[in-house]
């Protein structure tokens, strides 16, 4: 059921043993959120495990608590509540939800959640689930400590592209205030976030040599193979080398993860790209969806275009 805000809070308060996870592939608002929560709750006397079931991005390793979280490796786990952030239960949360059978509590803000679960707490309107955390830190009347605003300014700048994407809105240029205010300095996160290795340097140039123009350069993507898949540490941020390129509406980068695997991020500046893909099975945003299509690339890349290309074909071209 949806609940609102304060009956998240209240929640929250009324439960001593608290796990906290995210979806599988932890961005930084995943991370970010999940961390905030948890220093939130430990500031509150609470029991609390941050548990998800991925490898972390080591960029991330300046997060406070970040060593703290732990895979779901136990055989069964027990608590009050179980509080899952960023991402709908039906999806992303990897074994934790057939090892948990209590209480879950859903906090999101995608608009494609459509929440499956006991307790809901959807906000499309926020850019970062790290937004509504620091909303219901003012609710539960906790004090913003620098630990909990370095994660929850961590979601706000990752999931905005730094302050500069559409969701950027007043209201997270407030809450990030806010962090500042609590302690953050802004280059100790933006520096840990852009440091490159040589080698990913070298590894995102491959990959933006895979690039293709699609519909008149409205469509642009990077498709990137198995073999150069896995010789790459990371394809972070590849994205954004699309979205920049002028007269894209849709920016994508598919990627064959395993054999017949493929996984799709898409950006837009106009289209709704959740509409693609949901119709892939995937969910998102408007202007920021995924999916993963069980295809080898060419198949994968073929079906995708063609489903893009009709649902730009249907749209007027955006004004530039
Ligand atoms: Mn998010």
């Amino acid at each position: 059921m949806n609940i609102t805000l304060q009956e998240a809070g209240a929640k929250l308060l009324s439960a001593e043993k608290i796990i906290i996870t995210a979806h599988i592939n932890p961005d930084g608002d995943a991370l970010g959120s999940s961390l905030g929560l948890y220093h939130v709750l430990k500031d509150m006397g609470k029991s609390v495990e941050v548990i998800i079931d991925d490898d972390l991005p080591d960029d991330f390793d300046f997060l406070p608590g970040y060593e703290l979280i732990k895979k779901p490796e136990a055989e069964k786990y027990e608590a009050d509540l179980l509080v899952l952030l960023d991402v709908s239960y039906d999806e992303r949360i990897g074994r934790l939800r057939e090892k948990y059978q209590g209480t879950v509590l859903n906090i999101d803000h995608h608009g494609t959640n459509k929440g499956d679960v006991d307790y809901l707490y959807l906000d499309a309107d926020r850019a970062a689930t790290a937004e509504i955390i620091y909303q219901l830190v003012q609710e539960l009347k906790v004090k913003v400590s620098q630990d909990i605003a370095y994660c929850l300014y961590t979601g706000m700048t990752t999931d905005t592209g730094h302050f500069r994407y559409s969701n950027t809105s007043a209201f997270t240029m407030r809450a990030a205030a806010a962090m500042l205010e609590a302690g953050v300095k802004a280059e100790v996160v933006s520096e840990a976030l852009e440091k490159r290795s040589y080698k990913e340097i070298i590894d995102r140039a491959k990959a933006m040599l895979t690039i293709e123009q699609f519909a008149s350069g409205r469509v642009a993507g990077i498709f990137i193979d198995l073999p150069l898949y896995e010789s790459l540490d990371t394809t972070e941020g590849y994205i954004d080398g699309v979205r920049v390129l002028a007269g894209v509406d849709v920016a994508i980068l598919m990627k064959e993860i395993e054999p017949g695997v493929c996984r799709v991020s898409m950006r837009s500046k106009g289209v709704d790209v959740s509409v693609i893909a949901a119709s892939f099975d995937g969910g998102g945003h408007i202007r920021a969806a995924g999916c993963t299509i069980k295809k080898p690339l060419a198949e994968a890349k073929k079906m995708l275009l063609d489903k893009v290309i009709s649902v730009i074909g249907t749209e007027p071209q955006k004004e530039a």
